[in-house]
């Protein structure tokens, strides 16, 4: 379209050039373009002035569809659209010193905001910080700038250029992938949708759901997985769409829906935020597959190498053996596998654009894989969550660090 602007803008010019040089330079002797040769060429003006004015407007609608967000998926708010492809997002955050990280701030475990805990913490907020030591080194993970996303919010974020990686409990699906102009990285937690019920409803299957209602967070996979799960057994539920997450808790909490549902992994949050948790239980089912991980912008390969290959440090570090505690010492391990992973063997940070130990960076400052999973959501904390598919493969979980080397 832009092209075909261009075309006509040029071709006006050089009628306009055209005449103006004709009656500069003179085609006859009193040096001025002779009226009838002029008429024609006003008129030729003239209508291609009228073309461009209707080729400008189709494009203005054009452009107005795109910016409401015609392009979108249906789940994503729709504004305006500034697609940030082919940034060189890691110098960006170099010079700036800086890393922004689209996260959640409501979802005990994973991304709270809680200023008695020190602001941001969770699982995901530990991934942004290692990132954050990854890309800016010594002192890193401090360099974090975390901000906070609606279901709604946060794929414009990303595209917007506002935020550089998005850590928010965001399930991978073909449609996001292809459609959205953004990349997903590896999968940091393999998750279900579940439903939260109060004991008392006596609901103990999905099944069991026949004319209830049932909460969930718009702009998710959740409010799209729950009406075609409860459409494609013919059960009849009403689904309430929320966009405040606490709001929708204190409707379900007074009994406006009869079932919550979310990831298994937010619910269990969501369940220690009621006032009586063990007055409610999460239905044992599963609705979904819901693979979380970070999601960069499409267009920039070595950034999503980078996002990519911190999540894959942290997963290498567990299968070696190298945690939080013994990295430290472990500089000075002679196994080639360590020192690939520490940078003490250098090379590999390089090809990436960062410094050879950026891992070793990772490690110290934020922790292994088992270390962000134990201290967040791991059975010691009150989200009390096995390890189960999240293991290791030789744990029996799902989880395989790709070769470091
Ligand atoms: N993984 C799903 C769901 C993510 C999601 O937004 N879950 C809700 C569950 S409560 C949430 O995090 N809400 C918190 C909020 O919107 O502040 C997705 O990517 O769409």
């Amino acid at each position: 379209m832009r092209t075909r602007i261009t075309k006509k803008a040029a071709g006006i010019l050089t009628l306009l050039l055209l005449s103006l040089a004709l009656a500069a330079c003179g085609v006859n002797d009193d040096a001025t373009v002779p009226a009838s040769q002029f008429q024609d060429l006003q008129a030729q003006y003239n209508r291609l002035e009228a073309e461009y004015d209707q080729v400008l407007a189709q494009f203005n609608r054009i452009n107005s569809d795109f910016k409401s967000g015609e392009f979108l998926e249906p789940l994503v708010e729709k504004q305006p659209v500034l697609y940030h492809v082919g940034d060189k997002t890691l110098q960006v955050i170099q010079e700036r010193g800086r890393l922004t990280c689209g996260v959640n701030a409501n979802v005990p475990g994973f991304g709270l905001l809680s200023p008695g805990r020190g602001g941001f913490n969770g699982f995901d907020i530990d991934f942004c910080r290692a990132v954050g030591a990854a890309t800016l080194g010594e002192r890193g993970a401090t360099k974090v700038d975390f901000l906070p996303q609606t279901g709604r919010s946060r794929f414009v974020a990303l595209q917007s250029g506002e935020v550089d990686v998005l850590i928010r409990n965001t399930t991978l699906t073909l449609t996001r992938d292809t459609e959205l102009g953004l990349d997903f990285t590896t999968t940091i937690f393999y998750d279900g949708q579940g439903m939260l019920v109060n004991n008392s409803s006596g609901i103990r299957r999905l099944d069991e759901m026949e004319t209830r209602s049932i909460c969930v967070t718009e702009g998710t996979t959740s409010a799209d997985n729950a009406q075609v799960f409860f459409d494609n057994k013919n059960i009849e539920v009403r689904i309430l769409p929320y966009t405040d997450s606490e709001l929708m808790r204190e409707d379900y909490q007074s009994g406006v829906c009869d079932g919550f549902t979310a990831d298994k992994s937010a619910l269990i949050g969501q369940q220690l935020l009621l006032e009586d948790p063990a007055a409610h239980r999460i239905l044992p089912e599963d609705i979904s597959r819901e693979p979380l991980g970070p999601v960069v912008r499409h267009g920039d390969d070595n950034w999503r190498d980078v996002v990519e290959w911190t999540v894959q440090c942290t997963l290498n570090a567990e299968y070696l053996g190298v945690n939080k505690d013994n990295v430290e010492d472990l500089r000075a391990s002679e196994d080639i596998q360590i020192k690939r992973l520490l940078g003490t063997e250098p090379g590999l940070g390089k090809k990436l654009g960062l410094a050879d130990d950026f891992c070793y960076q990772v490690i110290r400052q934020v922790g292994n894989y088992a270390d962000i999973y134990d201290s967040n959501v791991g059975i010691a904390t009150d989200l009390n969550l096995p390890r189960s598919l999240n293991a290791l493969f030789r744990d029996g979980g799902v989880l395989y660090p790709m070769p470091f080397k």
